[in-house]
């Protein structure tokens, strides 16, 4: 089975929606509608990692998140909380997140990792190499997806040695995070490599500049971008990962029925 994580992120600068949650009441109201379509979770981030983007000061990150974090969680949904700051993840997870996804694995804030090791919460660490500001400027690699387990392999190791056992790590080799499209296109080709060194694995395709530009380019709108996302969240199931971050819950939810059928075992959806 391969679980839906449903975005919401309040913020005004986001390039997949606009900002048209950022107030509160709608990114609850919008994590909520997530929840009936499907999501098995809903990630709550209130800073924009999109390619260029600046960094928001924590305070007015977390000042965000943790109203809308509370209410989903108030009101029955599992939440995880896209941060990279440490004292963002600390109040969100006093707030009722279970999961911190931070993009960096760890290596954004020198704190992050004691930090969670101090709660009861899991991470999920992302395969990074810097700020989204200049992060093209390090996709340099040998063997993309070797080097992608290798790093991801060190900050699992920097997490245990602060404290947080695997069983509660996840990890995602971070698509479009100091990757160029066929970098991204060699690590997806090779999932169940990825898959095979033994964490779960979860995986951000949604809406990503990459599948615009596989779609020719230039101004792809969200709703071919979502179809898009439907394929590589089926491929991503039959390759094993333990979930996929997705913008249109709906679509991947019946992508994922579909290629259960296909499959004609039931253990990609419940
Ligand atoms: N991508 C974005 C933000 N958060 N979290 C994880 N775990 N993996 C990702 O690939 C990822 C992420 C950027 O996309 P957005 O701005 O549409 O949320």
């Amino acid at each position: 089975m391969t679980l839906i994580m449903g975005i919401v992120n309040v913020t005004p600068d986001s390039f997949s929606d606009g900002g048209r949650y950022l107030a509160t009441d709608a990114a609850i109201a919008h994590g909520l509608r997530m929840v009936a379509e499907g999501a098995h979770f809903v990630d709550v981030g209130g800073e924009s990692t999109r390619p260029g983007a600046a960094r928001v000061p924590w305070e007015i990150e977390r000042d965000r998140v943790v109203p809308v974090v509370a209410a989903l969680a108030e009101a029955g949904a599992t939440v995880s909380i896209d941060t990279m700051n440490a004292a963002t993840a600390r109040a969100a997870v006093d707030a009722g997140a279970r999961l911190v996804n931070d993009v960096s694995g760890g290596l954004a804030d020198p704190d992050m990792l004691e930090t969670v090791a101090g709660t009861d919460a899991e991470i999920a660490l992302g395969h990074w190499r810097g700020p989204s500001s200049d992060m093209y400027a390090r996709a340099e690699y040998g063997d993309v997806v070797a080097d992608v387990l290798a790093e991801l392999s060190e900050r699992v190791d920097a997490a245990a040695t602060a404290g947080i056992p695997p069983h509660r790590v996840v990890v995602d080799p971070g698509i479009g995070f100091g990757k160029q499209p066929t970098q991204n296109w060699a690590v997806l080709r090779q999932l169940p490599r990825i898959v095979a060194a033994g964490h779960r694995v979860l995986l951000g395709t949604s809406r990503k500049g990459f599948l615009a530009q596989a779609l020719g380019g230039g101004d792809v709108p969200n709703e071919r971008r979502d179809l898009a996302t439907a394929v590589t969240s089926a491929l991503a199931a039959q390759s094993g990962v333990w979930a996929v971050r997705v913008h249109d819950v709906a679509a991947t939810r019946d992508a994922l029925v579909v290629a259960q059928h296909w499959e004609g075992v039931d253990r990609w959806t419940s």
